[in-house]
């Protein structure tokens, strides 16, 4: 019988990658083509509002026209049927691993289909765009803005997420790069909290080395491949 009896799973763009939404570092990624500092971070919400704000829009508005792909369902399979704990932990802010149909999913760095009032610190659900500076459905202030971690922000949920290592025999992390804290850090946390760990990335990350076990290739192929395996296991 496999020992795995808790999972938790961190995914980053590289998920979101084959169903045609930019990662932030390959190729023409996000932040190539607006410099992080000019749009994701709330200086620059201050500095310049509307480039924010249509940044966000082209991207909440990009999203809806985006499909799942097999990662996505193949861990919304996984939640399905995985009897034990399970929490996929995503820094994307895309819907995907719901519409795939996943349950378990903690968006730490917030969601582009959610505004965040200013005023009344409501998040209501959100799909069209904020340039028009369009009142808060709960207070009716004209001061929505994205519901997205920006960088110097606090990722939300953060003792949930670490709870959640702290029960967990198994920390898996696909398609990121490592390269953004406090994310680019569970694997360590994990380590120390003598948690298997597992990297399924296109290639090796910033912080492969720290991984038990390191799988490359795309996402699509690697994490249906990875759930049959670990479904199997628990049958055994
Ligand atoms: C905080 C929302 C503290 C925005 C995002 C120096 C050292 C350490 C840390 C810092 C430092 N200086 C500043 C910091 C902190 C900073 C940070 O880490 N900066 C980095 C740049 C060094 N972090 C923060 O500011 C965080 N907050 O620390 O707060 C605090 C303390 C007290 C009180 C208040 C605050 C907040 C970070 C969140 C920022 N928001 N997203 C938006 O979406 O517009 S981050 C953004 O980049 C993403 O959300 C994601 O989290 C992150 C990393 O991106 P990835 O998902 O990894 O994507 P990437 O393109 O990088 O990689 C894709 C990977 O997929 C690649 O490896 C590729 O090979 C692979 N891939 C591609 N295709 C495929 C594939 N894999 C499989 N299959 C494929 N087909």
């Amino acid at each position: 019988m496999s020992s795995i009896r808790n999972i938790v799973i961190l995914t980053g763009a590289g998920v979101s990658a084959e169903s045609g939404i930019d990662t932030f570092r390959d190729g023409g990624g996000l932040w190539e083509q607006h410099r992080v500092e000019d749009v994701a971070t709330p200086e620059a919400f201050a500095r310049d509002p509307d480039l924010v704000l249509r940044f966000y829009d082209m991207r909440r508005e990009a999203i809806q026209t985006k499909q799942p792909n097999a990662a996505h369902r193949a861990l919304a399979k996984l939640d399905a049927e995985w009897e034990g704990d399970l929490l996929i932990v995503t820094q994307n802010v895309d819907d995907l691993h719901e519409r795939a149909g996943a349950k378990r999913v903690l968006h730490m760095h917030g969601e582009h289909l959610n505004a965040w009032c200013m005023a009344c610190d409501e998040r209501p659900r959100w799909i069209g765009p904020l340039i028009d500076r369009p009142a808060c459905p709960e207070c009716g202030e004209a001061a929505l803005r994205p519901d997205i971690v920006w960088f110097g922000e606090m990722p939300y949920r953060m003792d949930e997420i670490f709870a959640a290592l702290e029960q967990a025999d198994l920390f898996v992390s696909i398609g990121t790069s490592g390269a953004v804290y406090p994310a680019a850090g569970f694997v360590r946390n994990a380590r120390e909290l003598g948690v298997e760990t597992l990297e399924l990335n296109l290639e090796p990350s910033q912080g492969t080395a720290w991984f038990d076990e390191a799988r490359h290739g795309p996402a699509s192929e690697l994490v249906p491949a990875w759930v049959e395996e670990v479904l199997a296991s628990s049958r055994t």
